[in-house]
């Protein structure tokens, strides 16, 4: 509903409130099932004090309703009132003189502001808000396994596609036996399976990347862990009948937009190689943590590539397609790469499995802990073997072994803790690094790329002992 300020000021002689009826009158007018009964809803009221001035927040469907209802307010002085909105609204469009974007009657779309204002409720870090893209701050990180759907990061390429369940279809068509149309029932009644998965932004930690990459300036909450429940990959494709000639599947999401370099929309598409398909347990999602995908996270139908980098992952699937040649398209071929430098020349690593990773959650960065005992909390994961170890080191001491909590993990980040002690006072840097079961370890410094992917380097936190 649209958003107004209305403000109503008097002359002091005339105070209505100092008259006790007349206050009260308009004290009751303001009461909320009065409010209610206009069809306005009162976001907020106060009163300036010594000033005689009062201003409401309020919604309602237009402007006339408002000056309706403020009717009392206008006979006792004067009445102002402004359509307003929301601080997520103005960044969303891009400042105080933008418009609203047109909307794009192709594709429906969660409104920008008010999909932006939710994030900023639920405590996300917002790095920009249309298309919407936010991070989890670390310390909120601590907790169970899983993280509450309303804190898990969102990354958006462009906007929100608001699909309706009930018209949705997937299609699953191209080098297949049975091309395929799904209904959200139909996908309901396959077989379903459930699996904890960690997602990672490609980008997560790009902002320590020295010297600067383009992109979401991301800090290190760009990862999350879920309980995601689907169809399997391989029974939608074993339905279809895949053809020998298949070589890639393509998963086309519902989003599009412009990008640099295209001068026509291009869409959010990736593939897969069908090996990759056929051993990554890709997973359908429709369900996370226990309840449906929410919008921004891919509603009604997601991809979920565990172990992979998140970009995989592709959310608001509307298409599978069975190729018989590589995928070339923008977010396959120009985006998610990284150029190594080979003998002079330059070979091209597509962005895949997560790298080895740790992350301190506790102690906070720049906080004070107390002189003696000092526990050292964090998360760790790697796509490609299970987290083998996770070392902390207090300043230049020795390297200490955390205790890994709970079961050894294959596609989720795994919780680990080490109890040890702190005597000095004065500054303290603690590391952590940890390594996979295949022995990869964590870089001391990130390894620059063009775009400041797959950052796993140690990320030392800086405390103060007392
Ligand atoms: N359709 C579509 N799928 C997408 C994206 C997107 O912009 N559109 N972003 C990808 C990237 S880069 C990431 S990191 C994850 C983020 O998933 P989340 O928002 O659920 O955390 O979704 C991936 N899938
Ligand atoms: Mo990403």
């Amino acid at each position: 509903m649209p958003l107004f300020i209305v403000r109503h000021q008097h002359a002091p002689e005339t105070c209505p409130a100092a008259d006790p009826d007349h206050g009260a009158d308009l004290l009751n007018h303001l009461s909320r099932p009065n409010v209610r009964k206009h069809g306005v809803t009162m976001r907020a009221e106060a009163v300036v004090r010594g000033e005689h001035t009062v201003y409401l927040i309020v919604e309602a469907a237009g402007q006339d309703q408002v000056l309706d209802f403020m009717a009392p307010f206008a006979l006792a002085g004067s009445l102002d009132v402004y359509p307003a909105s929301t601080c997520a609204g103005v960044v969303s469009r891009g400042g105080c003189g933008a418009s609203d974007a047109p909307e794009d009657d192709a594709m429906p779309a969660l409104d920008p502001e008010e999909a932006c204002q939710q994030a900023i409720e639920d405590g996300l870090v917002v790095h920009r808000a249309h298309p919407l893209n936010g991070e989890i701050s670390i310390p909120d990180l601590i907790g169970g396994i899983v993280m509450p759907n309303a804190r898990f990061y969102i990354r958006n390429h462009f906007q929100i596609p608001k699909l309706d369940r009930e018209t949705w279809r997937l299609r699953v068509h191209g080098l297949v036996d049975n091309p395929l149309s799904l209904s959200w029932r139909d996908i309901a009644n396959l077989p379903a399976q459930s699996r904890l998965v960690t997602l990672e932004c490609a980008g997560n930690g790009r902002s320590t990347m020295e010297p600067k990459t383009s992109g979401e300036q991301w800090n290190l909450g760009a990862v999350s862990t879920a309980e995601w429940t689907g169809v399997p990959l391989l029974e939608v494709l074993q339905r279809a009948g895949v053809q020998p000639s298949a070589q890639h599947i393509v998963f086309r999401g519902a989003d599009s937009g412009l990008v640099d370099g295209h001068s026509s929309p291009v869409l959010f598409e990736r593939s897969l190689s069908i090996d990759e398909a056929r051993f990554s347990e890709t997973l359908l999602a429709y369900a996370m943590n226990g309840e449906a995908l929410p919008l921004q996270h891919g509603f009604p139908l997601r991809v979920i590539v565990p172990s992979w980098y998140a970009v995989a992952s592709v959310k608001w699937l509307t298409e599978i397609e069975v190729i018989d040649r590589p995928f070339e398209a923008f977010y396959q071929t120009e985006r998610y790469y990284i150029d190594h430098q080979v003998d002079g020349r330059v070979e091209r690593e597509p962005v895949r499995l997560q790298r080895v990773r740790s992350l301190i959650t506790e102690p906070a960065p720049h906080s004070s802990v107390e002189r003696g005992e000092l526990v050292v909390r964090g998360v760790a994961w790697s796509g490609a073997a299970p987290i083998a170890g996770v070392k902390v080191k207090l300043n230049e001491g020795p390297w200490l072994e955390a205790r890994l909590l709970g079961d050894r993990k294959r596609h989720s980040w795994q919780w680990w803790e080490l109890l040890t002690r702190v005597e000095v006072p004065g500054n303290c840097v603690i590391r952590a690094r940890a390594a996979d079961l295949d022995g990869r370890v964590q870089p001391e410094s990130p390894e620059w790329n063009h775009f400041g992917y797959c950052n796993n380097a140690l990320r030392p936190v800086h405390v103060v002992v007392r």
